[in-house]
This record gives structure tokens, C-alpha cells and sequence, in this order.
């Protein structure tokens, strides 16, 4: 698939082309991954401008876009654009500084820099929607994401600090393959489980307590998400009432995703069991979000995801929660592909209460 291909007719008619700076909207759209360098989208033709660092690579690997060695992009940028008879061009409004926009504007002065967010919606809209290829790249991360999670189960002992099972989590996400995290492990037992984005920390784990988990993999820079919360030594009924509260809260707002279906609605399946088993006000963030080069990308499934709808080929997480302040919480997060007649769910590991 030729993703700049694929760019060029949602340009607007008076726009030119696209200036890329940022290396997540580099990577998708050349397929290389580089810390630096720019991309020139224009109808006219597409220049991927890297340093020496990465040209040899750029050279072997990008298919869809000629390849300039970036040296002096002061003199190489005007040089295009005066070759080119560019006279417009659409900056990214998500990634780019102010820094960049001025340095540009000092380089391009007879270009008009379009600073609406006409084109940086339209590479976000198209990277919504995964392709065969970056479906594979996410079921490798998450296959990575399960066996890792599975290994922990005999790993994960009380005593254990939240830093040490994080760091044991971590190290068999890298030995499983990943290429690096999708994001920082949280990892929180105890009271620190009321805490959705808590960070680990040096309490050891004691009987009794829920231990909630969420990490994954980056495999090919695609990045796999997922929660589980496990109980370690025993668990009181509350917390086996609150447990299954949040594992039917997840099946039913997957049994819900299906194209056409609003984002909202897969939300509020999650959000009306909850509330209304009394947990109003202990579930404050959203049902899920999609994921793919960056682990939160468009859309969501929350309660302000709008006119969103679901559609093939979208990947979203599923992952609600409860969470008692001070005492603990529980969440469970899957990841699932949505298809043309419901969804597929990329996570293996099972979901019914385990006690270590
Ligand atoms: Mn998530």
C-alpha cells in the first residue's frame, strides 16, 4: 500500500503539499523509522530528506518517495520548493512546534504555511484504519504481550515490590521479541490499585491484595495494550463482586462493537452496568482508545468521542474499570481489530479471576 499515494487526493485543491516533520507521521508514511528528517508530500512529486544516519537505510527501504541526503536543509528545502513551483504548504498541526513552524517560515518566506488542520487530519483519519500489514505488526506485539503476561503468573510472588514485577515484566516483553515498550508498565497493588495510571512503586505485594497490570510490546513500532488484574493469596467477596462487575462490563461493550456502531454506545454499554451496579463516580475515564503507532490514537470509546463511529479495520482497547479510592481497584483491557460483522479480540490470555 502506498500510503503517500493514498495522501495526495485528500489534500485540499489549493494546497500544494505537506511538510512531515514528525517521525510517527514519517514512519507510516515512508515506512522508515528515523529520530529526524523531513517529508515533502507534493503532487508535483515526494522527497524523503534524511541525515546520514539513516540514508543507507532510506535507500534500501523506501519504495514510494524519492530520497535526498538531508545536508543542508536550510538551502536543500528552498531549492525544492523553487524547483517544484510550490507556493502553498500544509504544516502538521498535532506534532509540530512553534520552534519548527518559525525555523520554516524563516527558510520558505514566499511559501504560505497553512497551519489549519485540513491535511494533519486527513494522515490521522487514514492511519485509523490498519491495513493487513500493520495488523500483523499488532498481533505480534500482542502475542509477545500474552506469553509475557503467562510467564508472570509464575513469577509474581508476595513479597514482590510493584518496581520488581514491573521489571520483570518489562525484561520478558524484550526476551518475547518486542522491540522495545509500548509505554511505561504501571503496575499497582493494594490501595495503589484505586490509582488508573499509578505508578509502581516499593510497596511489596501482600495476601490480599489486587495487583492490576497494564503494559505492552512494540513490535515493528506498532504497540499492543492490555490489563489484567490478578489477586494475590486470596480475595475478600467485594473484591470477587467488583472483579466480575468489570470482566461483564468488558464482554458487553465487545459483544456491542460492530461497524456503524457510535463510539459512544460501546462506552456507555461499560459505563451503565457500572454506574448502575452503584460505582457511579469510581469509573472516571473512557471504555477504550484506539492504538497503532502510538498507543492512544483516534477514536475512543468514551463519552465525548462525538459522532464516532466503529469501522473495519480500526484497533481499539476495551478497558473498563472500577477503582475505590484508597482501598483498590480493578481493570481488565483487551485489544480488539473491528471487522466487517463484529470485532476480533487480539488478546489470548484469560480473563476469569486468578489468584496467585
Ligand atoms: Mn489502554
Amino acid at each position: 500500500m502506498n500510503r503517500i499515494e493514498a495522501l495526495l487526493p485528500k489534500l485540499p485543491d489549493e494546497v500544494d503539499g505537506v511538510l512531515v516533520t514528525s517521525s510517527v507521521n514519517r514512519h507510516y508514511l515512508t515506512g522508515l523509522r528515523s529520530s529526524a528528517g523531513v517529508v515533502l508530500i507534493t503532487r508535483k512529486g515526494s522527497y524523503a530528506l534524511l541525515d546520514f544516519r539513516y540514508i543507507e537505510v532510506a535507500r534500501k527501504t523506501i519504495r514510494n518517495c524519492e530520497v535526498l541526503l538531508q545536508e543542508k536543509l536550510e538551502e536543500q528545502l528552498p531549492e525544492l520548493v523553487k524547483k517544484l513551483e510550490l507556493r502553498s504548504l500544509a504544516l502538521e498541526t498535532t506534532y509540530q512546534t512553534i520552534g519548527e513552524m518559525n525555523r520554516f517560515r524563516k527558510m520558505l518566506p514566499e511559501v504560505e504555511l497553512l497551519t489549519d488542520d485540513r491535511v494533519d487530519k486527513a494522515i490521522l483519519r487514514l492511519r485509523r484504519i490498519k491495513d493487513e500489514e500493520e495488523i500483523r505488526h499488532i498481533k505480534d506485539a500482542q502475542a509477545i504481550t500474552d506469553r509475557s503476561f503467562s510467564e508472570m503468573l509464575n513469577v509474581i510472588k508476595a513479597g514482590m515490590t510493584e518496581r520488581q514485577v514491573a521489571a520483570e515484566l518489562e525484561y520478558r516483553l524484550k526476551k518475547n521479541g518486542a522491540d522495545g515498550l509500548a509505554f511505561s508498565t504501571i503496575c499497582v497493588a493494594g490501595p495503589n490499585s484505586s490509582l488508573p495510571h499509578g505508578v509502581p512503586g516499593d510497596r511489596p505485594l501482600q495476601e490480599g491484595d489486587f495487583l492490576t497490570m497494564d503494559f505492552g510490546a512494540a513490535s515493528a513500532g506498532y504497540c499492543s495494550d492490555m490489563t489484567r488484574t490478578v489477586a494475590i493469596g486470596y480475595v475478600t467477596e467485594e473484591m470477587e463482586k467488583v472483579y466480575d462487575l468489570v470482566l461483564k462490563a468488558q464482554l458487553t461493550s465487545i459483544a456491542k462493537i460492530a461497524p456503524g456502531v457510535p463510539c459512544v454506545d460501546v462506552d456507555a454499554a461499560s459505563r451503565d452496568l457500572i454506574y448502575g451496579a452503584g460505582y457511579e463516580g469510581c469509573f472516571g475515564h473512557g471504555t477504550g482508545h484506539s492504538l497503532g503507532l502510538e498507543i492512544h490514537e483516534e477514536p475512543r470509546f468514551s463519552t465525548t468521542a462525538g459522532e464516532a463511529v466503529c469501522q473495519p479495520g480500526i484497533v481499539m482497547s476495551v478497558e473498563p474499570g472500577i477503582y475505590l479510592s484508597g482501598r483498590f481497584g480493578c481493570r481488565i483491557e483487551d485489544i480488539v481489530l473491528i471487522t466487517e460483522d463484529g470485532c476480533e479480540d487480539l488478546t489470548h490470555s484469560p480473563k476469569e479471576l486468578i489468584t496467585l
